[in-house]
């Protein structure tokens, strides 16, 4: 199903804390900034509290507010519904909005259990069959430079890919002091620094090297047990209420380490923490093939440094090179000149341009809905290998 250029296309976004504020962001610019084929038109924003919602619609741009997403992503004049709430109501959601013929775009991770992340799967692949696109929201993938280091290992300029290292070093929670917010419960969130960040860098790996992991051995670790209960009742959970102590127990991983294999033959090392004292939000990786290697720091995200292992051995060594020409690297000639660098907030305008670009040209978006359900199952691996005194665990498949 194609739908003609320029065209209206209305917008429901369910949840508006950080990630709503994130895409509200790229509604609101990527229309601005690219010419897009469909017109994004902000219609509603969905919370659970009327008047912080209202003040939400009013801050990001959106003409409407409400509190019940079921009546939400069955409008007519709604066509895209797009997820930015936790991953406990991802499934009932993009399930109801599938079902309505709407497109949807699902923050990460996909779903907190296997089951809905294969549900939702299989509801994708049905509706895609009526044109309905489904896309789930790995935005770093829409980082130029790791777009262009994906182009560059596709293009055989890395050769056979030996080594892949990742890691996602958070330090957000180190003070015991900080309360035990939703991102803590796993009811809510499904795990801890593994699915939130975690996830990230298993997608990213994949997307850079095309390659897929087949098994892991992994350690997941609670540094801190038990936090203060939160203020505000909103993130507080069935569990932790009513707890006469105002203290709670944590119930996911603080950080996650994991050694995996790859079907491309290559070996993957990965560290999801938040507790890295120092590092906010440091998400890196690196790629070392016969031919060339790779290393991306999303701190410094406008570079990528390649080292092309074929030039003498007087001329090696990683090149810093800034992705920012416009002739030649993605996303950038709509931006700003060479140099002139870009930050976090556009990753999701680059995500929402392509979900866009993809409805209008009826092609099917990555990363897809089975994209999420592999990487919950490669989560889900790391979870049983750290269970099992890290024995080396197989991916399933259920695709
Ligand atoms: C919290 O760890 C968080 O907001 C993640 O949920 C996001 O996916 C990541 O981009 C930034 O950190």
């Amino acid at each position: 199903m194609t739908q003609q250029k320029s065209e209206k296309i209305g917008i429901a976004m369910i949840g508006h804390a950080f990630m709503g504020k994130a895409h509200s962001q790229a509604w609101r610019t990527v229309g601005r900034v690219f010419d897009t084929p469909l017109e994004p038109v902000m219609q509603i924003v969905v919370g659970r509290d009327a008047q912080t919602t209202a003040d939400s619609a009013k801050k990001h741009g959106w003409a409407e507010s409400g509190t019940d997403w079921r009546e939400a992503v069955t409008r007519d004049d709604i066509s895209i519904v797009d997820i930015c709430t936790p991953g406990s109501s991802h499934s009932e959601i993009a399930l109801a909005a599938l079902a309505a013929g709407k497109h949807v775009l699902c923050e990460k991770p996909l779903s907190n259990t296997i089951e809905e992340a294969l549900g939702m799967a299989q509801a994708a692949k049905k509706a895609a069959a009526q044109g309905i696109k489904s896309m789930v929201g790995f935005n770093y993938r829409r980082v130029p430079a790791i777009t262009f280091a994906r182009t560059l290992v596709e293009n055989g300029r890395l050769g056979e890919i030996y080594h892949v290292r990742a890691r996602y070093l958070q330090d957000w929670i180190v003070d015991p002091e900080f309360p035990l917010v939703w991102r803590l419960q796993k009811e809510i969130a499904g795990s801890g620094a593994l699915g939130d960040i975690g996830s990230h860098i298993v997608d990213l790996t994949q997307y850079v090297t095309g390659a897929r992991i087949e098994a892991v051995s992994g350690i997941l670790k609670t540094f801190i047990t038990e936090r203060p209960l939160p203020s505000s009742s909103s993130e507080l959970t069935a569990e932790s209420e009513g707890t006469s102590s105002g203290i709670g127990v944590v119930t996911v991983d603080d950080a996650a380490v994991f050694n995996a294999t790859f079907d491309n033959g290559a070996l993957g090392t990965f560290e999801a923490t938040r507790f890295a004292s120092g590092s906010k939000n440091d998400l890196g990786f690196e790629v070392f093939g016969s031919k060339g290697s790779i290393k991306f720091n999303f701190e410094d995200m406008n570079v990528l440094y390649f080292h092309d292992h074929q030039l003498p051995p007087s001329e090696a060594g990683f090149r810093r090179i800034m992705v920012t020409e416009g002739d030649s690297h993605p996303y950038m000639s709509a931006w700003w000149p060479p140099g002139h660098i870009i930050g976090y907030e556009h990753t999701f305008t680059h995500e929402i341009l392509d979900f866009l670009t993809d409805i209008a040209n009826d092609h099917s978006p990555t990363p897809s809905f089975e994209d999420g359900l592999q990487i919950q199952l490669v989560l889900d691996a790391v979870i049983r290998s750290s269970a099992n005194n890290s024995q080396l665990t197989q991916v399933e498949r259920k695709i």
